[in-house]
């Protein structure tokens, strides 16, 4: 364990995005995307003719070009790395497959002890292909920062119960509520192999982690606050002495957004549904926000999406908050890449001083 504060320096250590994150003064407002990379692309199809989704994430050229691809087009102010929260657990023999349409399929769903013996502690070796891309793109981004990320144990867990992607999460809570000795252990292991890979993204050069908590919107805040917070803690305070910063986000999270961040989150993203300067008012100060236009909303004409892109931009200026501009969800696969470009212009515009 080198948990070294290095961190980025220089031009990196100066971006809009960094700075942003830090709560400091910033030349423009920072604009990526989640998912970014991916269907939306003409390019990424193009490259991804023949390869399996997981089998892609595996393989460090391919996973620059993809990474790269939205910088080069939509001139976004980070990239974030090509992969899929349930990397590592494939990388640790949890059969599972990633389902064209669908989702992450698990072959043998936890649901009892026994289950737990598919995981096993994550070791940087278990994802050396990770290392090696990261190491890729850290030196064609420059002063580009680039963002790695994880599932966090919740919605990791949720896919590993129920067996796939799942709207009510029944099985889940059923094991959350009916053996919660089981689930802390469940969480437990999920904090650990978080951690690990998080880690190893940091150490091959990300400058930045974002925690995937996508669907812990299901849960009521006592829940989350009993049953899932400290797993969550327990992966930022094991990434917190290297000095990059640290964003939180889920879907459906309006409830959640004061714990969210109180779990260790630098940053806190923010869906559609709440307003940046009501987020402030959740979140704890000194934290920066991220988020947060409609997905959808990239489907209304242009006038549109500008007028709400200055919505959520003056929200973002009475929160008082660093902020760093994105969707509120992730890039729908169907979306206009032309939109997507016009609105990082549209913010970068709008937002300079
Ligand atoms: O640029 C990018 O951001 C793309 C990289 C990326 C990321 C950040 C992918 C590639 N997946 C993810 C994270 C991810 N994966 C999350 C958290 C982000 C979010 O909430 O959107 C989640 C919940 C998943 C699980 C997952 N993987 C789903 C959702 C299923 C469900 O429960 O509804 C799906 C459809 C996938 C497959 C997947 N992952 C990524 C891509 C491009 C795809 C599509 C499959 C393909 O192209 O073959």
């Amino acid at each position: 364990n080198s948990n070294r504060s290095t961190g980025p320096t220089g031009a990196l250590h100066d971006s809009a995005f960094l700075r942003a994150c830090r709560g400091e003064a910033v030349p423009h407002t920072p604009v990526w995307f989640m998912r970014q990379a991916g269907r939306s692309l003409p390019e990424y199809l193009k490259v991804r003719e023949g390869i399996a989704m997981l089998d892609s994430c595996m393989m460090p050229e391919l996973v620059k070009e993809i990474t790269l691809q939205p910088v080069r087009r939509h001139q976004v102010d980070a990239a974030i790395y090509f992969s899929d929260i349930v990397v590592p657990l494939k990388a640790i023999g949890v059969d599972l497959d990633i389902k064209p349409g669908v989702g992450p399929v698990v072959a043998n769903p936890i649901r009892d002890r026994a289950g737990l013996a598919q995981l096993r502690a994550l070791e940087p070796d278990d994802v050396s292909y990770v290392t090696e891309a990261i190491g890729l793109l850290v030196a064609e981004l420059g002063a580009t920062p680039l963002i790695g990320f994880a599932g966090a144990p919740y919605t990791l867990a949720s896919y590993l119960v129920e067996g796939g992607p799942s709207k009510n999460h029944e099985n889940t809570k059923a094991l959350m509520y009916g053996d919660p000795e089981l689930w802390q252990e469940l969480l437990d292991r999920l904090s650990g192999i978080t951690a690990a890979f998080l880690k190893v993204q940091i150490e091959a050069g990300a400058s930045a982690v974002q925690l995937f908590d996508s669907w812990v919107g299901a849960l009521a805040p006592d829940d989350y606050r009993r049953s899932v917070m400290p797993a969550s803690a327990k992966v930022f305070e094991a990434v917190a002495g290297y000095g990059v910063p640290r964003i939180h986000f889920g879907v459906g999270t309006g409830e959640l957004l004061g714990l969210m961040g109180d779990a260790g989150a630098d940053v806190v993203g923010v869906d559609w549904r709440v307003p940046l300067d009501e987020a402030a008012r959740r979140v704890a100060p000194g934290k920066a926000l991220q988020g947060n236009l409609d997905p959808t909303l990239l489907f209304a004409p242009e006038a549109v999406v500008r007028a709400k892109a200055d919505e959520v931009l003056a929200a973002a200026k009475a929160s008082g908050r660093g902020h760093i501009f994105n969707l509120g969800h992730g890039v729908l696969p169907s979306t206009d890449p032309d939109a997507l470009t016009k609105l990082v212009a549209h913010v970068h515009e709008r937002s300079a001083v």
